[in-house]
């Protein structure tokens, strides 16, 4: 059973369900009820109110119903009391959507983002069934209980898996930026494919490269990200990639632990923001979207917006400048292949302007990069990265020389650990040179 609440004036509308219906559908739950009610305000202890929740009770062993999903997030007290007083499971959205990503997670790191994912919900929610708890307790005067001391360790192990998972994700991630690193010595034009889940991401990047990722009528279809080369009609030749669908609210603890996969989204030189053009809730989903990639800094990059799907909405192909004449939006249909060149030679344009303003950057000598992209980097990758040598070696100074190994976090600590009198202590201009650097 599906149920929504809607507050305040707003008429009650099953069709308000519908998104909630295809996320069921693609958990693989057959959905046989859908109740939407209307209130003032949440109640504290049901989320609804007695009377609902009574009348739900009795629809839910009339049709013999064995879980009730909530639209909206419901708080640990109220899905225990719901779950106690219906005796059935009861979730809310959030627990829906990582239970589809659980199911969906192939790769390695998609698992361990899921599985942190999921720990960070479920804490979340520990610890406000713990301050509930607290509350109690102050009023009887008692410390301690079992109650108490299981959640302390409940707490305690969720603290040292989410912990573990941080690392080994944060090592997955330092591999992806040594790759990106190395593709950035070669560089090449890459281009992101985002947007919301469903609008047909992935059956438009099979369509531009021929790749044979998973397309089906189902939310987050795509969990892993997936890239292919793609030559243009200029001969340019950019990666492109396909990745995670957005959704309305998506999780935080979901973006949170996504972050790094998207953080490729956010480094790319372009991205497309697919739409499906025919979404009853179009602006809706893509006002979403701008949102979610503001929350992972990937609101300032270049980008085109695709509307998918004209072959149902019997609009022509074309494509759309704004008033400095800049592309700005190309009608399209990934299905019948409707406007596909023009959305290549839209690629073309933002990649031919790309690789012009890079062979700028390298015919001039004294351009320099930004620091970070030399952290790290032997001298030989350094000037491959077009980057002047002497910079790095020769006509530094004597302490500047011999300070650019170290770096500037590890002087910082030396220098200022007590009492130290190793023979490796940096002098302070020493130290000065490499704050400086
Ligand atoms: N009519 C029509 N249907 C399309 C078009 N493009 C995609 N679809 C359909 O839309 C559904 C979703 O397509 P996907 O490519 O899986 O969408 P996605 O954006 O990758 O979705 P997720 O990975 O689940 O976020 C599929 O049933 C496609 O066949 C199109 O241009 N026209
Ligand atoms: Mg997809």
């Amino acid at each position: 059973m599906l149920v929504g609440v809607v507050f305040g004036a707003t008429r009650p509308d099953p069709e308000s369900l519908d998104e909630l219906a295809a996320l069921a559908d693609t958990a693989g739950l057959a959905v046989r009820e859908r109740v939407v009610v209307r209130r003032a305000r949440p109640d504290a202890a049901l989320f609804l109110g007695s009377g609902k929740a009574d009348e739900i009770a009795a629809l839910l062993a009339d049709r013999a119903i064995e879980l009730v999903v909530f639209d909206q997030e419901l708080s640990a007290i109220q899905q225990r009391n719901l779950q106690q007083r219906w005796g059935v499971a009861v979730i809310d959205r959030t627990e829906l959507i990582l239970e589809i990503f659980a199911q969906r997670a192939q790769s390695h790191e998609g698992k361990l983002q899921v599985e942190l994912a999921r720990l960070e919900h479920l804490s979340a929610r520990l610890v406000r069934g713990w301050s509930h708890l607290e509350r109690q307790r102050g009023g009887i005067g008692v410390r301690g209980g079992p109650g108490e001391k299981q959640l302390e360790l409940d707490r305690r192990m969720l603290g040292i898996r989410v912990k573990r998972l941080r690392a080994q994700l944060a090592q997955l991630r330092k591999q992806r930026k040594t790759r990106r690193r190395a593709r950035e010595r070669k560089p090449a034009f890459s281009v992101s494919i985002v947007g919301y889940t469903n609008a047909g991401k992935s059956t438009l990047f099979n369509a531009l490269t021929g790749a044979g990722a998973l397309a089906a009528d189902q939310l987050f279809a795509t969990l892993d990200t997936l890239t292919r080369r793609l030559r243009l009609p200029s001969g340019i030749e950019v990666v492109i990639s396909d990745t995670v669908g957005f959704i309305r609210a998506l999780p935080h603890s979901l973006v949170e632990a996504f972050t790094a996969t998207l953080e490729e989204t956010a480094h790319a030189d372009l991205l497309l923001h697919v739409v499906d053009a025919c979404a009853e809730d179009r602006d809706e989903q893509i006002a979403q979207v701008e949102r979610v990639l503001a929350e992972i800094g990937a609101d300032r990059q270049d980008s085109i917006l695709v509307y998918n799907k004209i072959d149902r909405s019997g609009q022509a192909p074309r494509i759309e400048r704004d008033a400095c004449g800049t592309i700005a939006r190309v009608l399209v249909s990934a299905v019948t292949g409707a406007g596909l060149d023009g959305l290549r030679a839209a690629i073309d344009e933002r990649a031919s302007v790309w690789r012009d303003a890079l062979r700028g950057v390298s015919a001039d000598a004294t351009v320099q990069a930004p620091d970070d992209r030399f952290a790290g980097m032997s001298g030989e990758a350094a000037r491959v990265a077009g980057s002047p040598e002497g910079d790095f070696s020769g006509s530094g100074s004597p302490e500047s020389g011999r300070a650019m190994p170290v770096s500037p976090a590890s002087a910082l600590s030396s220098s200022s650990s007590p009492g130290s009198d190793s023979p490796v202590s940096p002098d302070p201009q020493a130290s000065a040179a490499v704050r400086a650097a």
